[in-house]
């Protein structure tokens, strides 16, 4: 029997808690083989530090995938996080022509944006390729000011309503994704949740949890690393991002207490609940 193979391409933020260093563990308690392809390696990540390295690893990427060719290899999902550039976008489609197995996965978590915000060093251009990536892609993670950037749309973080989520819903089909996980809804105080929509049939569903005061980065790469890994271990898909949430607030409940630690969620805590939980 042969287990399938996660490629994940995104950065190594060497301290930060995001990203590769959060990928690489949760999956692989998933229980799934990891492969690793680092798009930059930063000293940190860009949210609330300063003064940090940057090391872009755009020229690597052919080389590493030409290497993959010639050795016969081929993964059974793409999964991508936060990319440093509109060239490493174009990068992701070559990968997922020519080492992903014809029946293989594109998931896009587009990490470019939170709390109305694009990330640091991201324009226009970057969202408008982002979203033709989105179109390609089997299943999105996007949350919902990436939506609305991607779609043109309004942004609401708050008093949203079910007319608001289905619009952004419709746009983010209409760019050509197959099933849609929409991230930070809210439409009653105090709880927070996720959309799931299959874009063909339109069925909508939903997962709601209690609302942490407090955020985090890292959140959304710790959600797409568990909803991914949840997946490809079995689980359907409203299923895997359900559990992805549960992980998500554990993951922030381990961090509320210690005021020194802003920079990321101890997700490390929450490992032993997310494997019990898809053993279950
Ligand atoms: O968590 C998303 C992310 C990943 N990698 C880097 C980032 C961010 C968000 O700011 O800066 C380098």
């Amino acid at each position: 029997m042969t287990d399938k193979k996660i490629l994940t391409i995104q950065d190594i933020s060497c301290m930060g808690q995001c990203s590769i260093t959060v990928a690489l563990p949760i999956i692989s308690a998933c229980g799934i083989e990891t492969v690793i392809l680092p798009s930059a390696v930063l000293s940190t990540h860009t949210g609330g530090f300063t003064g940090y390295t940057f090391r872009d690893l755009t020229e690597d990427i052919p080389g590493i995938m030409r290497h993959w060719m010639s050795e016969n290899l081929s993964f059974d999902v793409l999964y991508t996080g936060y990319l440093g550039s509109v060239t490493q976008i174009e990068y992701v489609k070559e990968l997922k022509k020519q080492v992903i197995n014809e029946e293989g996965l594109l998931i896009v978590d587009p990490a470019m944006a939170d709390n109305g915000k694009l990330y640091y060093g991201f324009d226009a251009d970057f969202v408008s390729h982002m979203a033709e990536l989105c179109g390609m892609a089997d299943i999105i993670l996007p949350n919902i000011t990436e939506a609305a950037f991607m779609t043109g749309t309004e942004l609401r973080l708050e008093n949203q309503d079910e007319t608001y989520v289905k619009q952004l819903l419709k746009k983010l089909a209409a760019l050509g994704a197959g099933k849609v996980v929409l991230k930070g809804i809210s439409y009653e105080a105090g709880k927070i949740g996720v959309a799931v929509y299959d874009c063909a049939s339109e069925e909508l569903q939903y997962y709601f949890t209690e609302k942490e005061p407090q955020s985090y980065h890292g959140t959304g790469d710790c959600y797409a690393a568990a909803f991914t890994g949840a997946l490809i271990q079995g689980r359907d898909i409203l299923s895997a991002a359900s559990l992805a949430a549960d992980f998500v607030v554990a993951s922030i409940r381990a961090t509320v207490g210690d005021a020194k630690h802003l920079y990321g969620v101890k997700f490390e805590k929450a490992l032993p609940l997310l494997v019990s939980e898809l053993n279950h």
